[in-house]
């Protein structure tokens, strides 16, 4: 019974302490004992007032996430908050750590509240498409107000102590033990003998809902546009929790809440939460040691170079940029210190910390001086003979233990790894552009590195604020794979009639910021057109060829650098417009192909991209390029900015049912049977009634 909810008392307060690693989440289990404990303490003659405090390093930080796929089985987090607010002895809640959730609504629902000059505070259940659901739709309002409360709730931000108690939301912040101010609470509330128990009940007399309404329609306002659930839902709940009894308020968000929960967005963005977590599980990981990095050494000052420069520098480390030549050299830094300048003119970073940040960056054009770096990252032109004679020139110079890493996005990992004295040290850092933005690295693990390598990798991921995500040494390791899949079935619809601009549009209701050829726009034709080249000679004959991206670049419309490509950008503008001269070049193209072209409706057009993207996910997971589907969902989430509400591809194959996946696939098929015939592992899954869900772990 100790576990989970103790309970001793000092001196006529009865301490309830949650104890549930690592963040003390509000399971099932553990809201039964706190229920058992506040009625311990409310029989308990000796107990004069209850404190509620938790172990470890943090105050609950929600409900426990994990439970939600499952049933809801009594008592649930509201009963708790109720059962608490309705104690006839006084009750604290002492805050420390992150109070989120679950978590802060225990707390609304205690009587007084005390927090650590450090704790944040938040309800951030929108950003898992849910409402606050044990009450703190209406307790918030009950004591912030309802303007506050609303933008708390919809932003799901957290705040510090000091302004939670400007508004209203704690009574007292300590800067010292939080046990021990709250005993000293506890100690206060006995002595003064003045505590009344205040429910919503008794105090809904007290409110305005007229003038509480306009924040309503603002509030609406704000969110009419967003394809969101939960926000209105939230709003939703405020706006009965000022309109009716306390009884029906309560049951209005649990309903919300059950409807959210049992929403789609919700389960994919409740998916992602999990898997960016899941994502740093990797044998490597909990096998090897990490090394210390302090000192990074980055070899040319390109756009990738200095994205990952600036993404070192927000990460605290010491960044030496090495170029070929003076001129070079001032460009990158040039870029690095324009990232930060841009930040401080919009008032995200003062000039205070980017001093800080470029007074830990120097420029070289030695390769010595990187003697004492860490690790060393190049970003040199994709080019095998030039990146294998960069990695020779550091492994000449670097100290014995410091990392070698490539940020390829194609080439393997293994031959670089071959040319050099210390092949366990080498590892592929792939960085998505611009690289000081885009939360995704692929840590390509080839078959020498070792695991303390691969540890370092995912350690400076953490430190980097990024998500990453292991891949196996295969040509455009996950995300460029599934991106060329992504691409082909685009282009091949393209050929047979559709035009760019459409499956563009139908590719960003689908979820992406951009449609696949706005993509090829801003990446630029020709890097794709260098790859095609590349891989010319060893083509697979059998795979369906489309011409009219070579037509394009052997005209020069390169895309945006060059203020065209399948959109024409005036004057350098960032939004392109179609293009007719584009869609008489598509035109020919098919009469040259003898294609007759036809319709396509978008639902066509998003299954055919999304079975493409399935099929060669599942192909990675067969060949244990991928870890397991739920880091392929990480990467079109976080490297090709897939919305968080969606989930991923592997995680829509779910939702749409394998079988249906594998029939699109073979009714897709035609001579280009590459990217649609099923993966052996989609039959597999079809026979076992299996989702890729079950592979998550
Ligand atoms: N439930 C279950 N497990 C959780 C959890 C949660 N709410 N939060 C974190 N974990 C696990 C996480 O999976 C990982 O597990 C470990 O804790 C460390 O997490 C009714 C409906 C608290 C700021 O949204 O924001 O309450 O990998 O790597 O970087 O109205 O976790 O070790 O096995 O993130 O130090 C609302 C979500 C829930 C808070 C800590 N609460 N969590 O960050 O560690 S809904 C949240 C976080 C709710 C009520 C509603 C962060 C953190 P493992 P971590 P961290």
């Amino acid at each position: 019974m100790n576990r989970f909810a103790k309970y001793n008392v000092h001196d006529n307060v009865a301490v309830i302490t949650v104890n549930n690693p690592p963040v003390n989440a509000l399971s099932q289990v553990v809201c039964a004992r706190l229920i058992a404990r506040v009625e311990q303490a409310e029989s308990d003659p000796a107990v004069r007032a209850v404190l509620i405090h938790a172990q470890g390093h943090t105050f609950p930080a929600g409900a426990d996430v994990k439970e939600f796929g499952g049933p809801k089985l009594a008592p649930v987090l509201p009963m708790v908050c109720d059962r608490i607010e309705a104690c006839i002895k006084p009750v604290i809640a002492t805050l420390h750590g992150t109070v989120l959730g679950g978590g802060l609504e225990l707390a609304l629902a205690s009587h007084y509240r005390i927090a650590h000059v450090d704790t944040k505070m938040g309800l951030p259940e929108v950003n898992l498409g849910l409402v606050p659901g044990a009450g703190g739709t209406l307790r918030m309002p009950h004591l912030c107000g309802v303007a506050f409360a609303l933008s708390f709730m919809l932003s799901g931000k957290p705040i510090g102590a000091y302004f939670a108690k400007k508004r209203g939301l704690i009574d007292d912040i300590t800067k010292g033990n939080s046990l021990a101010a709250g005993l000293g609470m506890a100690r206060d509330v006995i002595s003064s003998g003045t505590h009344v128990r205040r429910t919503l009940a008794q105090d809904q007399a007290l409110r305005d809902p007229i003038a509480n309404l306009s924040a309503i329609k603002q509030a609406r306002a704000a969110v009419v546009t967003s394809v969101l659930m939960a926000p209105d839902k939230i709003i939703d709940c405020v706006e009965a929790s000022l309109l009716l009894p306390v009884k029906a308020a309560k049951s209005f968000e649990w309903t919300a809440f059950g409807d959210c929960l049992a929403s789609k967005q919700s389960a994919a963005l409740r998916h992602v939460f999990i898997a960016e977590r899941l994502a740093g599980k990797v044998p490597e990981v909990e096998r090897g040691n990490p090394r210390e990095i302090s000192n990074v050494g980055i070899i040319g000052g390109g756009t990738m170079g200095a994205g990952i420069a600036v993404s070192m520098l927000d990460g605290g480390l010491n960044v030496i940029l090495v170029e070929r030549d003076s001129d070079s050299l001032e460009a990158g830094l040039s870029r690095v210190t324009a990232v930060f300048e841009r930040a401080v003119a919009q008032k995200r970073l003062t000039p205070k910390v980017m001093e800080a940040r470029l007074a830990a960056l120097s420029g070289s054009l030695q390769m010595s001086d990187l003697s004492e770096v860490d690790l060393a990252v190049e970003t040199v032109t994709e080019e095998r003979t030039i990146k294998e004679e960069v990695f020779a020139q550091l492994d000449a110079v670097l100290k014995q233990g410091a990392i070698l890493a490539a940020n390829t996005s194609y080439l393997d990992i293994d031959e670089l790894a071959a040319t050099v004295s210390r092949p366990a040290d080498v590892i592929g850092l792939h960085f998505f552009s611009p690289a000081n933005i885009m939360k995704l690295l692929e840590v390509v693990v080839a078959d020498a590195t070792s695991d303390d390598v691969v540890a370092s990798g995912f350690k400076l991921a953490k430190r980097l604020g990024k998500i990453g995500v292991r891949a196996g040494v295969t040509d455009g390791f996950i995300g460029n794979r599934i991106l060329k899949a992504y691409r082909l079935a685009a282009e091949y619809m393209v050929e047979d009639g559709a035009s760019p601009y459409q499956v563009d549009g139908a590719m960003r209701d689908f979820g992406f910021g951009l449609g696949p050829f706005q993509g090829y726009d801003l990446a630029g034709l020709d890097i794709a057109w260098v790859q095609r080249k590349r891989v010319a000679a060893s083509r697979d004959p059998a795979l369906r060829y489309t011409r009219f991206g070579d037509k394009m670049c052997e005209a020069g419309w390169f895309g945006h650098k060059v203020g065209r490509g399948f959109y024409r950008y005036v004057d350098g503008a960032s939004k392109g417009h179609e293009d007719q001269t584009v869609l008489d070049l598509i035109a020919d193209a098919r009469m040259n192909q003898r294609i007759r072209p036809r319709e396509f409706d978008d639902d066509e057009i998003q299954r055919r991209c999304l079975s493409a993207m399935v099929n060669e996910g599942a192909r990675l997971l067969e060949s244990a390029m991928a870890l397991r589907p739920s880091d392929i969902d990480m990467v079109m989430v976080h490297g090709f900015g897939l919305v968080r509400w969606r989930g991923g591809p592997m995680h829509i194959a779910d939702q749409i049912g394998i079988l249906q996946i594998r029939n699109d696939l073979q009714r897709f098929d035609s001579d280009d049977t590459h990217i649609w015939r099923p993966a052996e592992m989609l039959n597999s899954m079809t026979l076992n009634g299996q989702g890729f869900g079950v592979l998550n772990s």
